[in-house]
């Protein structure tokens, strides 16, 4: 990947310098929350502080690795040292005082914040290895195996947050390093609204529960939506399910390598759409995964640009009729030639408890 990159920006800049945690783990496989990674085509360095150094000399193996004491003053040697002139940083992390001390601290050198690295680094990250494909499947098979495990624990008079924390000590006790993020379990009412947060309420007979939650495996992310009725659903319940169900299944049978984003969007919309709940479905489709719980390709109206082999894309259509109820299913799919391969195992029949 490093080389990828190098390869990519050695027309316009010198070296790359990477500051964001995130990029940094993506090039390095090293966690860490100080560092900084410089890339060029003359060499390539990582510098971390003291309590970082033995570990990152440890697991790094893309590059060569130097304890910081004195980092402006490393970073201006090492320049120095890879002739290195006209630098690219991350416009998209750095903040305007860090770019600021950047340019104050290094005036000898041109520190160029103007998005071309971060749309290389976005573009290979959006393709994803078979590695990172493998960490993803790990931490889906996490959250499959929490869902069935759930299943079995939801009972009237629970509350949501009650339900969270279930969901959320199973993952963490299976494997996964953190949670995805703040875990969604929401019922009834509270069901509508798409990024519910867990209240007090408790489950009663007849609610919908939206349960969206992930784990994290080796740094990668999963993401799943199931809502199921405790009980019986109503007709009304159904028909909403199915519909979502439906635009899922559709959207989800025609994305492959060569259709656009907005076209992925579209093919579920417009069974929302035709049912008579368009307005009901107030986001987008779908949105990729990886070391970022959102990442890139977003699967939008407003994104043109074709799906590609390798990408990893959310497929989750929702309606959410206020003050009433809400259904969201989601998966998570690998973008192949010929069609996808969904990373998640969990029923998606309407279950009802
Ligand atoms: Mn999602």
């Amino acid at each position: 990947m490093i080389n990828r990159l190098i390869d990519s920006i050695k027309t316009d800049f010198d070296a790359a310098l990477i500051i964001s945690p995130v990029n940094r783990r993506y090039f390095t496989g090293f966690e860490s929350s100080d560092g900084f990674l410089v890339l060029s085509a003359n060499g390539s360095r990582f510098f971390t502080d003291g309590r970082y150094i033995e570990a990152a000399q440890k697991t790094v193996k893309t590059c060569p690795c130097e304890e910081a004491v004195r980092p402006y003053e490393q970073i201006k040697a090492y320049f120095n040292e890879i002739n290195a002139k006209e630098i690219a940083v991350e416009a998209s992390f750095l903040t305007i005082a860090q770019f600021n001390r950047l340019k104050e601290k290094l005036p000898e050198f041109n520190f160029h914040a103007d998005g071309r690295l971060d749309s290389v680094i976005e573009g290979l990250r959006k393709t994803k290895t078979k590695a990172e494909l493998e960490n993803i499947k790990a931490a889906q098979k996490i959250t499959d195996e929490a869902f069935s495990y759930i299943l079995g624990r939801i009972k009237e008079g629970m509350t949501e947050r009650e339900l969270a924390l279930e969901l959320d000590f199973y993952l963490l006790k299976s494997g996964a390093e953190e949670l995805s993020f703040k875990t969604i379990a929401v019922s009834g009412e509270n069901s509508s609204m798409p990024h519910g947060v867990p209240s007090d309420k408790k489950l009663k007979k007849g609610d919908m529960i939206t349960l969206d939650f992930g784990a994290v495996y080796n740094g990668y992310h999963s993401d799943m939506t199931r809502t199921v009725v405790l009980g019986k659903a109503d007709a009304e319940q159904k028909r909403v399910y199915n519909t979502v169900l439906k635009a899922q299944l559709e959207c989800l049978s025609m994305l492959k390598a060569g259709v656009t984003s907005a076209e992925a969007d579209k093919a579920a919309r417009n069974v929302i759409e035709a049912a008579g709940y368009g307005k009901y479905f107030s986001h987008s489709t779908g949105h990729g995964v990886g070391l970022e719980i959102h990442e890139e390709p977003r699967l939008s109206s407003l994104v043109n640009e074709e799906l590609k082999e390798g990408n990893i894309v959310t497929v989750e259509p929702g309606i959410y009729i206020p003050g009433s109820f809400g259904v969201r299913i989601e998966d998570m799919a690998y973008i192949t030639r010929e069609g996808i391969i969904n990373l998640t195992a969990s029923p998606k029949e309407l279950i009802e408890l």
